[in-house]
């Protein structure tokens, strides 16, 4: 006997990370996606892995990805919606034998497909695999204060992440590596989807610039919490940045933070 797939803990997690997100503004009407890296025995105690539903083309070559399965948000549909209906708004896909197919195991009912940023999702698993192995989570997301900050905020990897940094004692202990920031390109294709997997070597974190960000992680606790940490320093940067600041934490104080949580954090983005 086959476990009830919407009784996962895969499922109800997607369904409670994306409700979460849209509850705190980020993902606005179908604003956002999600992929999820799962684990085949886990999958196989709720679906019949022999059992393909439909084919769809990918559109790029996922060589390295190819058995792999995901469980991964739709296009076109709203994150509000993903608690109320999880079969229709998400679904669980493998990475055929040919690395260009995948195959719907479950879910996209009424005939759906995955997000339209299927091939940066893919693309940066692959990257983030290479770098860890534990990596399972790819989250696109538009978070509100971060995207403000890449309208007022130079675009400059560096000067960007010091900024973060600069703004929650924390920062620099979550995300030590700084963020990675991509100009604005046109998004759903499989170029920004190589930009993307090629940030993603150097950063959890990526920007798009003045559209939302990427985050990465080996679950989806921790990688909505890297990218709320981002969110709520680019917060308070927008909180504060048209008012005289009195106060900052400096630059040796960032190293004393990064020593001290004894993390590989980039020293040329502060200025020593
Ligand atoms: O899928 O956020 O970037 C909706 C988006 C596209
Ligand atoms: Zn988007």
């Amino acid at each position: 006997m086959r476990k009830n797939i919407l009784k996962a803990p895969f499922v109800k997690e997607m369904c409670m990370t994306t409700a979460n997100m849209y509850r705190i503004g980020w993902d606005e009407r179908n604003g956002g996606n999600v992929s999820y890296l799962l684990d085949e025995k886990e999958v196989s105690k709720y679906l019949n892995l022999n059992k393909v539903i439909r084919r769809i083309p990918t559109g790029f070559e996922a060589k390295e990805l190819i058995g792999k399965i995901f469980i991964v948000t739709g296009r076109g549909k709203y994150f509000k919606n993903v608690e109320y209906s999880p079969e229709t708004n998400l679904g669980i896909v493998r990475i055929a034998n040919d690395g260009t197919t995948a195959e719907l195991l479950w879910g996209f009912e009424g005939g759906g497909v995955f997000t339209s940023e299927f091939p940066a999702h893919m693309m940066s698993h692959i990257a983030r695999l290479k770098v860890d192995p534990e990596n399972r989570v790819v989250i696109h997301t538009h978070p509100t204060h971060t995207l403000a900050m890449n309208f007022i905020h130079d675009l400059d990897e560096k000067k960007f992440t010091h900024t973060l940094w600069e703004m929650c004692t924390e920062c620099i202990a979550v995300f030590p590596e700084g963020v990675g920031v991509l100009p604005w390109m046109l998004c759903g294709t499989n170029s920004i989807g190589e930009a993307t997997a090629n940030k993603m070597k150097d950063f959890r974190v990526v920007v798009w610039g003045m559209h939302g960000v990427y985050g990465a992680g080996k679950d989806l606790d921790e990688t909505f919490g890297l990218i709320e940490t981002v969110e709520k320093a680019a917060q308070i940067y927008v909180l504060t940045c048209n008012r005289p600041r009195i106060n900052t934490i400096k630059d040796e104080q960032m190293q004393e933070l990064a020593e001290y949580f004894k993390v590989n954090y980039r020293k040329d983005f502060l200025n020593l």
